[in-house]
């Protein structure tokens, strides 16, 4: 039977497993990816395990969500990033040089090879028919040294595109309109893979602004095909060696075909606040703006930002509208700086910022209260933007640009026709992506000065073993959907923590009930009760590690998001699945005890758990996982594990 570009990849890598949907599978990782604040947990682990050495053909440190360096702690942190790097072996991008995905795919990402991040938009380089997975930090740092990376083996569906974009349709409304149609769950333990006579017409930035935000569907990951469009672009970063050609066999079977033809898209817009609330920008038109940001890992490239200069170009920006332009990449700065465009949009009243995650976590450019803000991001969960009861709109870079000259959200078709002059940008690729590479130090160019641990790193919190009774009150009851914003919010106050947990976990789940820590930390143990996708979003272990810390014993959720739910098991939570029932008569302060030996059950395979509430009714948990995610709970989470596996065997940290 034919294969899918996944499989090739996957049978290529395979360590352990056979490629069946729902099996766990393992395998080998060739390049990892970390950035700032995830980045110094990932450290932090690497040595905890007594590893020394990078394993992995390539490792790369970014620093690019926190660059302003408010405070000390980020600059410590970003000191202490640049000396583990330099320690362990890993390549250094400095802070300012850009966002990990697009630095990453300017100039490491390759077809044909794997790539493991701490950072839930690592599958960007999908586009470039690289298979690349986002995860928690203690799985990256486990890669990182020579273990395998475990993953339940995902569906694989077929999106195929037919026909060619009309005008002022793009990239981004290809993937918005699959949020329409799938929403936020509807990629859960699946990969997306591309397919059809559309692909062909679509260039490699466009693919990675796909394959990027295939991550809001919660997929496992998003992958394109290789051909000469891949290969212009590794030609246009320098690196046109890296081209592999890699097609789907004629006979490849998937699981299941979603079809999107290009010719009927028009520019779309998804409304607050959530990436799948989609519409066509033309329902949502008239709405006054007060801020419009271009920039992030979605569509923050050189090939987004020019579009915008072009339709700027000789205008100005509404009076009450503030635009800001956040390169992706100092690349991409250097270049339209050196081009002229800089100029040109500063002189039209756009405000340049650094190349940095920044507003899209709340970091600088917080919209103004009661205030509609438009941006080119992948994200808009309530609250991410900094301020409570904000009002994201995500768009492309070209409904946004219209927007700011016009003031209020409008489709730029409709403003071509007032304006008569403006014509459809286009998407143009520089002949060469030229730039200073100052800002990247490779592993033998570091400065040997060991590892700079300043006064707010601090160790890393280990569990105990499981317990054999679990009992404890429902803490916390939250709605379907739950992000990691809100589990631990990404904003300046509270980032600046994330490598001190006794101080971060302080402002866990605050934003869903700003007593919740408090209370957590005067229970003894106890239980999170949410709905479906729980965890969704972020890659950041913080997530799982400060309810953990608190003393949390396990989450009773009706689904888990991916990610989260790998960090739950590896920080040593038992989440357990419940039904709708369930869900809707547990109350919050009810009393839950797990009936069964619960240290014995997880090893031995049991599979239903029963939950009795108030010493009244009872209901079942189902435990969904595999014989090494049940030792992993077992001891206490993965750290544990692996220290044990290692000290066993004294060699790489394999985590079977
Ligand atoms: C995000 O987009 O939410 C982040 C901030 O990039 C996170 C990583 C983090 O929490 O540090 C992600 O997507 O994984
Ligand atoms: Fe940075 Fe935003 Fe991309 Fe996350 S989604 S990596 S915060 S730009």
């Amino acid at each position: 039977m034919g294969k899918t570009v996944t499989e090739k990849i996957l049978s290529d890598h395979l360590v352990e497993g056979e490629l069946e949907p729902g099996e766990e599978i393992g395998i080998e990782i060739d390049q990892v990816l970390t950035q700032d604040t995830t980045g110094t947990l990932v450290w932090l682990q690497f040595e905890a395990m007594g590893l020394n050495e990078i394993q992995t053909e390539l490792a790369a440190q970014y620093c690019d969500h926190q660059t302003y360096q408010f405070d000390f702690k980020n600059t410590d942190d970003h000191r202490f990033l640049r000396s583990a790097a330099g320690t362990f072996g890993a390549y250094f991008s400095r802070p300012g040089n850009g966002i990990c995905h697009n630095v990453h795919r300017e100039n490491f990402a390759a077809p044909n090879k794997t790539l493991l991040g701490s950072d839930s938009h690592t599958p960007t380089p999908g586009g470039l028919g690289q298979l690349a997975i986002g995860s928690g930090g203690l799985d990256v740092a486990v890669a990182m040294g020579g273990g395998a990376y475990y993953v339940e083996m995902p569906e694989i569906v077929n999106v195929r595109l037919e026909g060619e974009l009309p005008e002022w349709a793009t990239a981004k409304d290809i993937i918005l309109e699959m949020l329409r149609r799938l929403s936020v769950k509807g990629g859960v333990g699946k990969i997306f893979e591309y397919t059809g006579p559309g692909v062909e017409t679509l260039t490699a930035p466009e693919r990675m602004t796909i394959t990027n935000m295939g991550t809001e569907l919660g997929a496992t990951s998003s992958i394109f095909p290789t051909d000469e469009q891949t290969k212009d672009y590794l030609e246009r970063v320098g690196r046109g060696e890296d081209y592999e050609k890699l097609q789907p066999d004629e006979d490849a079977q998937y699981h299941d075909q979603v079809t999107v033809d290009l010719s009927e898209l028009e520019p779309l817009i998804a409304k607050p606040s959530m990436p799948d609330n989609v519409v066509p920008v033309r329902e949502a038109a008239g709405a006054e703006v007060e801020q419009v940001v271009i920039g992030s890992c979605t569509n923050g490239g050189y090939e987004d930002i020019l579009p915008a200069a072009k339709m700027l170009d000789g205008r100005t920006v509404n009076l009450t509208t503030e635009m800001i332009v956040a390169p992706g990449s100092k690349k991409a700065s250097e270049m339209l700086a050196r081009q002229g465009w800089t100029a040109e949009m500063m002189a039209a009243g756009v405000n340049f910022s650094e190349s940095t995650c920044g507003a899209c976590i709340g970091i600088g450019h917080v919209p103004g209260s009661d205030s509609v803000s438009l941006r080119t991001f992948n994200r808009n969960f309530e609250g991410r933007s900094g301020i409570e009861d904000d009002n994201v709109y995500l768009c492309s870079p070209e409904v946004a640009t219209a927007s700011a000259l016009k003031g209020e959200i409008i489709d730029p078709r409709d403003l071509a026709e007032e304006l008569n002059d403006l014509e459809p940008p286009g998407l143009e690729l520089p002949e060469e992506y030229e730039g200073a590479e100052s800002d990247i130090i490779g592993p033998d160019d570091a400065v040997d000065d060991g590892l700079v641990k300043g006064p707010n790193i601090g160790d890393v919190p280990l569990k105990d073993p499981l317990d054999t009774h679990l009992q404890g009150e429902a803490l916390l009851k939250m709605d379907d959907n739950i992000t990691t914003d809100h589990i631990i919010p990404a904003t300046q106050d509270i980032l600046m923590y994330r490598s001190n947990i006794p101080k971060l976990s302080e402002f866990t789940l605050s934003r869903v009930d700003d007593t919740f820590a408090e209370r957590a930390l005067e229970s003894d143990g106890g239980f999170l009760v949410a709905g479906e996708n729980y965890g969704q979003g972020s890659s950041r272990e913080h997530a799982a590690l400060c309810p953990m810390y608190l003393g949390i014993e396990g989450v009773l959720a009706q689904s888990f998001a991916r990610i989260h739910r790998a960090n739950l098991f590896n920080f040593g939570l038992l989440p357990l699945e419940i039904d709708e029932k369930a869900y809707e008569n547990i109350e919050q302060g009810d009393d839950i005890e797990i009936v069964d030996d619960i240290a014995k059950a997880v090893r031995s395979g049991q599979e239903e758990f029963t939950i009795r509430v108030n010493d009244d009714w009872e209901t079942t948990g189902i435990l969904d996982a595999s014989d090494r995610e049940r030792q992993i709970l077992a001891d206490g989470g993965k750290l544990a594990h692996v220290k044990q596996q290692h000290e066993e065997s004294g060699g790489a940290p394999a985590d079977d």
